[in-house]
């Protein structure tokens, strides 16, 4: 197999380059512009103008003489403006992909049209105002609440970027920015500062297979998409923005400015008006499409490695688990189960049929599930049946008429054209056949940028094997040759890929090669892993009639609707550690929430202390797995003594939260809201939070606050101002009054979680697998401020039947609930609204106990009353609450807040409750 140190020279080889950032920000002025010569209103509503370049220039091409112009208020807080080629279709994102309005038909002579002239200066919405300039052209978007500009192409002579430029293969286009603007997203990119994009960093947007280690470069999603949050006086108003283009691309963000160039495709933006960050992500996802429901089970605990080499040793892992008492849901394997690396197949010796059904079968049963991984190489082997079938229905990306040759795992490999229909027939119904030799219960689509070991033009060697036979299954065994022949293979204009601006073809598909219906690579090149999303995810669909799980790597605009992503290859250092909140936190915005970090890194190993700390953070990331790569030690969280105490006691608290996270889950898919967010989204005007990326809030309410360094047994956190309680033990309460880092008390097996004010979280007791913890009785947290005298708190549970294909309230099958608590002059109370409470009756769902907050007074003659008659056998306890922070901050006036638990109670969840009663006066 694979030594350490050769894999290690594959994964960070590009590292060694990113050092030097050769992408200094160019200044020169390319075009000379356009002038708008005519605009009219649209019959079907928007505008259509058209431009004519003022002067024609050649630098990366001539100039595209005429360009039309069409914009719209799509809706009342979404803009399109979109700009192409006024004679001449050019490419864009499919719209059977991501479904969206056509814009009108070309017609460069408007003088025929039956439009209205449009006289106005400015093009208005219910919240965005379209303006423009007519020479030079330009556009300006504008809130109209507060007059706001929030996107402007004018230049002047003094700025370091020119007018609209429109060539075949290179489109630019700028905006203004105030200093107030703070931007978030651009990706798929580690960012070492964190998730507010800092000034001349390079955003380069195109997909690629370089390991998540590499910083500032263009990894292997495609998101253009951008959140700029601005706080003017002490008012926090937020917008998106979307290029939805899918050429390779370089953003030049400058701070006063940021600059999009582009190398192919139109412009096609659309503005978000926000004016909330939660308001952005819910307008962007319903656009792109709502994130995809996950299932119960994928928000348990998930276990992988590259290198398990047997069912045995996977038996092995899943009773490690078992017996270190640390919650499981879902058994991986890498690349291990399959014939020689071949998709769709098992290994008959290490993996056979029999033995893998009788694993699967086994888990099951215990309500757990198992995944594998997938390539999109098919291996060109004359006796496999997944390639015989694929050749036979023509389903291969091609070069100059024949299917492209590549090279991964398995050796010489074609890819699938997922934009071909018969593609995804065909994918279809080998994800049928591989489901009747064992029944997985999700997939993983790995390599999808597409990754590729070999450059160019390859064929099959003739003087020697390939694969080797040497155990180098990743060197190119190929005969390949560069192409250079092409303006695709080398465009006039060179993005800055791998951050070492290598072609555009290098180590994956050339970008000559076409696809389904003439469709160029150099154009469909960051939309294969999305097309192999949605191909695979509804076949699962049909297949199982059950909500699909597919992960994917390579991600676009829309993947949200069809996978999960984790974050890539990443190491066991602690700065990856630190790492993965920025990207997951992008991901969130990206509206692809379901999304983690290999837990404890995926090579090198971690130190035990690395290890502890991951799962600590890493139960708290939504989609939660330990994966590892073959040339590291064993590092499932059993191995080590300490870590498997820090793993039963953060991912006790998870399985404990899982209603919560689910309850996330049903938002995320009606309104994009991230599960997982920075602290912003629920506190905009704290400015202090904008670049806040070591803690982030689990849905509006419980913020996690990770130890990130080496040795600390302490972590300084923000506090946004109000009362947190420590899930952990809830009489640890922080009352912050502006806005306080805070150092708390963080030992090697503990994490800080704190939930808000104001809050009532739905928990339940936890269990090994969430199948069990979902049918344990639920907790009730209600969180007043401390000490308050009067407050109110709300919270909400969705249940439904884990698996069925929707996740919708209509039909029955889902329960609902909102809990409200009020507490005025002592007087608590609390108290529920059930939607279709069916679903909870049938399943017997209960709440067992109801713990509040922050309280005055005592329990002095107290009377509980629930549902109008008082509570008899109470078993009410009441704890002093000791707030652990609160002198420290506030002095010694603080008012103590006091904590009532309510244990004992058999309150059906569907059905409505009201409880009620007063506190006690002291003394
Ligand atoms: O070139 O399938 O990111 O998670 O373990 C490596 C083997 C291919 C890359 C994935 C990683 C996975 C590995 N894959």
């Amino acid at each position: 197999m694979l030594s350490p140190s050769t894999f290690l020279s594959i994964s960070i080889f590009l590292l060694l380059f990113s050092f030097e950032l050769s992408n200094a920000v160019s200044t020169t002025k390319i075009g000379q512009g356009y002038r708008l010569i005519s605009i009219e209103e649209s019959p079907h509503g928007g505008l259509i103008g058209l431009l004519q370049v003022k002067q024609k220039t050649y630098t990366y091409g001539p100039d595209i003489p005429y360009l039309q112009l069409f914009v719209k208020h799509e809706t009342q807080d979404r803009l399109r403006v979109h700009i192409t080629d006024a004679d001449k279709k050019r490419w864009e994102v499919p719209y059977n992909l991501l479904a969206r309005e056509q814009p009108p038909p070309l017609k460069k002579s408007l003088g025929k049209s039956k439009g209205e002239l449009f006289t106005a200066s400015e093009y208005s919405g219910n919240e965005l105002i379209f303006s423009y300039t007519s020479d030079p052209f330009s556009f300006s978007v504008r809130r109209k609440s507060n007059g706001q500009t929030l996107f402007n192409t004018s230049s002047d002579e003094s700025d370091p970027y020119g007018n609209l430029v429109f060539k075949d293969q290179y489109l630019e286009i700028s905006t203004k920015l105030p200093s107030s603007a703070a931007i978030y997203g651009l990706g798929e990119n580690t960012q070492p500062n964190g998730i507010r994009l800092q000034p001349n960093d390079p955003y380069t947007i195109y997909t690629t297979d370089i390991s998540a280690i590499n910083l500032n470069m263009d990894l292997y999603g495609s998101h253009p998409v951008y959140m700029d949050l601005r706080n003017e006086g002490g008012e926090a108003n937020a917008h998106g923005v979307l290029l939805l283009n899918s050429n390779g691309m370089d953003v030049f963000y400058r701070g006063s400015s940021l600059t999009y160039k582009v190398i192919g495709g139109v412009f096609d933006f659309y503005f978000f008006g926000g004016p909330t960050p939660l308001a952005v992500v819910d307008q962007y996802t319903a656009f792109v499409g709502r994130p995809a429901p996950m299932p119960y089970w994928a928000l348990g605990f998930h276990q992988c490695r590259w290198g398990y080499h047997n069912v045995s040793e996977i038996e092995g892992v899943v009773e490690g688990y078992k017996k270190a008492k640390i919650p499981l849901d879902v058994m991986w394997t890498d690349d291990d189960h399959m014939d020689g690396a071949k998709d769709f197949t098992l290994d008959p010796i290490n993996f056979p049929r029999e033995k893998l059904q009788a694993f699967v079968s086994k888990i099951h049963s215990r309500g757990m599930k198992y995944i594998v991984l997938i390539d999109p190489g098919i291996a060109t082997n004359s006796t496999y049946g997944t390639f015989i079938r694929g050749m036979a229905n023509d389903v291969f990306i091609k070069y100059e008429g024949k299917p492209y040759l590549a090279q991964v795992w398995p050796g010489p490999v074609y890819f699938p054209d997922y934009l071909n229909p018969k593609t995804v027939s065909w994918w279809t119904d080998e994800i049928r056949r591989f489901r009747e030799l064992v029944p997985v219960d999700g997939l993983w689509i790995d390599m999808n940028e597409v990754s590729n070991f070999c450059t160019g033009l390859c064929e099959l060697p003739k003087d020697h094997p390939c694969p080797t036979g040497k155990g180098d299954p990743w060197v190119c065994c190929l005969d390949c040759k560069n192409i250079t022949k092409t303006r695709w293979d080398e465009p006039p204009y060179k993005i800055n890929a791998s951050g070492t601006h290598v072609p555009l073809g290098y180590k994956t598909i050339a970008t000559s090669a076409v696809h389904y219906n003439g469709v160029l690579e150099y154009d469909a090149h960051s939309l294969y892993g999305f097309s192999q999303a949605i191909a695979t995810h509804n076949a699962l669909q049909g297949l199982i009639g059950k909500r699909p799980f597919v992960l994917s790597r390579s991600t676009f605009v829309g993947s949200g609707a069809y996978a999960a992503h984790w974050t890539g290859d990443n190491q066991g250092t602690w700065l990856n550690l630190k790492y993965s909140i920025s990207t997951m936190l992008n991901f969130g915005i990206f509206g692809m929430p379901m999304v983690g970090s290999d837990i404890c890194g995926f090579y090198p190993q971690p130190t035990e202390e690395l290890c502890n700390r991951w799962i600590e953070l890493g139960a708290f990331y939504p989609f939660s797995r330990d994966h590892a790569n073959f040339a590291s030690p064993r590092q499932e969280l059993y191995v080590w003594d300490s870590v498997a105490k820090s793993a039963r006691n953060a991912l006790g608290m998870r399985y404990k939260l899982l209603p919560y996270l689910y309850t996330l889950n049903y938002e995320a898919h009606i309104s994009g809201a991230p599960i997982a967010r920075p602290i912003f989204f629920s506190f905009p005007n704290l400015t202090e939070a904008y670049g806040l990326s070591t803690q982030f809030l689990l849905g509006s309410s419980v913020m996690v606050s990770p130890v990130l360094t080496m040795g600390a047994t302490s972590v300084k956190a923000l506090f946004p101002p109000g009362t947190w309680y420590n899930l952990f033990d809830m009489t640890k309460t922080v009352v912050s009054k502006q806005g306080h880092y805070l150092s708390l008390n963080a030992p090697l097996h503990e994490i800080n979680v704190h939930v808000y004010q104001n809050m009532i979280l739905p928990m339940q007791r936890g269990g090994m697998t969430s199948q069990e913890a979902r049918m344990t009785p639920f907790t009730l947290v209600v969180t007043f401020p401390s000490g308050a005298t009067n407050g109110e708190a709300k919270g909400k549970v969705f249940v439904d039947d884990d698996e069925r294909l929707d996740m919708k309230m209509e039909d029955g099958q889902s329960t609902y609930v909102e809990f409200y608590a009020s507490l005025t002059n002592k007087m608590v109370k609390v108290w529920s609204q059930v939607e279709e409470g069916k679903f909870a009756l049938n399943k017997g769902l209960e709440i067992e106990k109801v713990i509040v907050l922050g309280l005055e007074g005592n329990g002095v003659g107290l009377q509980i009353e629930v549902d109008g008659f008082p509570l008899k056998d109470t078993s009410a306890t009441f704890i002093e609450n000791t707030p652990s922070h609160v002198e420290k901050l506030e002095g010694n006036n603080q008012k103590r807040g006091m904590m009532v638990v309510i244990g004992g109670l058999e309150l059906s969840l569907g059905k409505n409750f009201a409880m009620s009663w007063k506190m006690g006066i002291k003394g």
